[in-house]
């Protein structure tokens, strides 16, 4: 049977990050695609307009329609919104027999707020230690931690104070970096080190939630952590190489561009 996975995320009305993001990046890499939202955005390429969260009813009834019935392989999740809703989450995930790999959103590509400042601390004590891999990228990681990254040589003590809240493995996020793409993937034992060229694009909205997306979806093909984020990597390198204008902002990866001549 086709390998299903889950996005516990919000709606991008722009169809560049979010829910969107997540269902094209399953499509590409070839698994099943289902969705729990969990809020709307009225956004586009200039910026987020509106948001408006579901009740937390809606979201455990969406989860336990899929879970129960289809199943799940692997289950990722995006953005939460509230303290509510993270906490919801985490104990849904908790009794859910898949990996589960959670992008800590914060706030979106343009500076807009996707998470209640009231519900971090329900992200490092409730949703942190039930993820298999944690992505955060530099700013969420600043803000759960305190770690202000500035260098590849902060990448590992960025990596150990996110590992405390006990993801199983974290993804440090380097792209914010100036220089190549790098991200330091670990346990707290391993560590590997992905280094991808920096492509000169500026449509790369969407690019969190379409790597974690991938790693969720290799993780439901059976792959090992390591391998599902080195070809995940692979994947959003190629995403945003390819990015395109779309609107008078920042346009999105292209989640198609292996279908592409
Ligand atoms: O990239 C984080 C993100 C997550 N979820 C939604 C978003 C964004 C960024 O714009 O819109 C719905």
């Amino acid at each position: 049977m086709i390998p299903r996975v889950l996005t516990v995320a919000g709606s991008d009305s722009g169809g560049g990050a979010g829910v969107q993001a997540d269902l094209k990046t399953m499509l590409a890499l070839g698994v099943h695609g289902m969705s729990v939202i969990t809020a709307v955005t009225a956004q586009n390429s200039v910026g987020v307009q509106g948001a408006w969260e579901l009740p937390v009813e809606a979201v455990r009834a969406q989860y336990r329609s899929v879970v129960d019935d289809i199943g799940v392989q692997a289950v990722k999740t995006g953005m939460l919104a509230s303290a509510e809703l993270v906490g919801a989450v985490a104990e849904l995930i908790s009794g859910t027999d898949a990996p589960a790999v959670v992008d800590p959103v914060g706030v979106s590509k343009h500076g807009d707020s996707l998470l209640a400042a009231s519900a971090l601390d329900t992200v490092r004590r409730e949703l942190l230690p039930v993820a298999t891999v944690a992505t955060p990228n530099l700013d969420e990681v600043a803000q759960l931690t305190g770690v202000r990254v500035e260098s590849e040589d902060d990448l590992r003590r960025a990596a150990d104070a996110v590992l405390e809240y006990g993801p199983r493995w974290v993804l440090i996020k380097g792209g914010h970096l100036s220089g190549d793409a790098v991200d330091l993937l670990t346990d707290g034992s391993a560590e590997h080190w992905l280094r991808a060229p920096r492509h000169d694009n500026r449509h790369t909205h969407g690019t969190g939630c379409t790597l974690a997306s991938a790693v969720a979806s290799g993780l439901a093909k059976g792959l090992t952590v390591p391998e599902a984020v080195g070809a995940a990597k692979e994947y959003v390198t190629g995403a945003i190489a390819a990015g395109f204008a779309l609107g008078a902002g920042i346009g999105p990866v292209d989640h198609g561009w292996r279908f592409r001549d």
